[in-house]
C-alpha cells in the first residue's frame, strides 16, 4: 500500500527532473553555442558602387560579402565579389582593421572607416600586411592566399596585427577594392559602405561548459537511480 501512495509523488519528482534536466540542456547547447564559430559573413549589396569611383564598374570591384574570423592564431579573411577576383587590371582588395589606433584616413568619401594596418590583396594573390604604425610591410607567402573564381581568402598570422588597443577578438575591419593605388577616386565600394565589422571568433566549446552539461547529465542519473531504489525498496 505504501509503494501506491509513493508512486504520484514520485512520477512528480521524476517530471520535475526531466524539466530540470531540460532545461540544463538548453543552457548548455545555448552555452556551446556561443562557443562556437558562426560563419555569418557581412552582406553588401550588389552595384553600390559609390559616386566618386572614377574606374570601370567591373564586377570583380563589387564586394558582395565578406568576413574576418580569428581562429587561434592566425586571422582569415574570406571575401565574394560580384565577378571573378582580378578579372579587373591593377585591381586591389584592401582589408582595413582596426587594432585600437584606427584612424578616419577616407575623411571625405568614409569618414566612419577606421584602420591602423592593412591587407592589400592584388588581383594576381600576392598579399602584403602593412602596419601604417610601425611602418612595417610584410608580403605573405604565396600559400597563404586562395583566389576561387569570385572567392578570395587570405590567412595571416595575428602577430602582423599585434594589439594597439583592442583584443585580436575585438578588433574590427572593412573591405574595399580599388583599382590601383594613390587616389580615393580608386575606390570602388566599401563593405560596409562607413563603418567597420567586428571580426568573429572561431573557437572550440570550453572545457569549463563540457564540465556542467556533464555534471548536469551525471546529476540526474544519479538521482534517478536513488529514486528508482527508494521505489523498489
Ligand atoms: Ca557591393
Ligand atoms: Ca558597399
Amino acid at each position: 500500500m505504501a509503494k501506491l501512495i509513493n508512486v504520484e509523488p514520485m512520477k512528480h519528482r521524476t517530471r520535475r527532473l526531466l524539466r530540470a534536466l531540460s532545461g540544463t540542456t538548453i543552457v548548455s547547447t545555448a552555452l556551446l553555442a556561443g562557443n562556437a564559430a558562426f560563419a555569418v559573413p557581412f552582406v553588401d549589396p550588389v552595384g553600390d558602387f559609390i559616386p566618386s569611383f572614377a574606374g570601370p564598374r567591373n564586377a570583380d570591384l563589387d564586394v558582395v560579402s565578406s568576413e574576418v574570423t580569428l581562429e587561434g592564431l592566425q586571422f582569415v579573411f574570406n571575401a565574394r565579389l560580384a565577378g571573378p577576383v582580378g578579372l579587373t587590371t591593377g585591381s586591389l582588395y584592401v582589408l582595413g582593421l582596426n587594432r585600437g589606433a584606427g584612424t578616419a584616413r577616407f575623411p571625405v568619401i568614409a569618414p566612419g572607416v577606421l584602420f591602423d594596418e592593412v591587407l592589400a590583396v592584388a588581383g594576381n594573390g600576392v598579399a602584403t600586411v602593412r602596419d601604417l604604425i610601425a611602418g612595417t610591410a610584410t608580403t605573405l607567402p604565396a600559400n597563404a592566399t586562395t583566389i576561387s573564381g569570385d572567392i578570395l581568402t587570405v590567412s595571416f598570422p595575428a602577430n602582423l596585427a599585434p594589439s594597439l588597443g583592442l583584443a585580436p577578438s575585438s578588433y574590427t575591419w572593412n573591405l574595399w577594392p580599388r583599382t590601383g593605388a594613390g587616389n580615393d577616386n580608386q575606390i570602388s565600394d566599401f563593405a560596409p559602405d562607413n563603418s567597420n565589422v567586428r571580426v568573429t571568433v572561431a573557437s572550440v566549446p570550453e572545457p569549463s561548459t563540457i564540465a556542467l552539461f556533464s555534471l548536469g547529465a551525471l546529476g540526474f542519473l544519479l538521482m534517478r537511480r536513488r529514486s528508482n531504489t527508494r521505489y523498489q525498496g
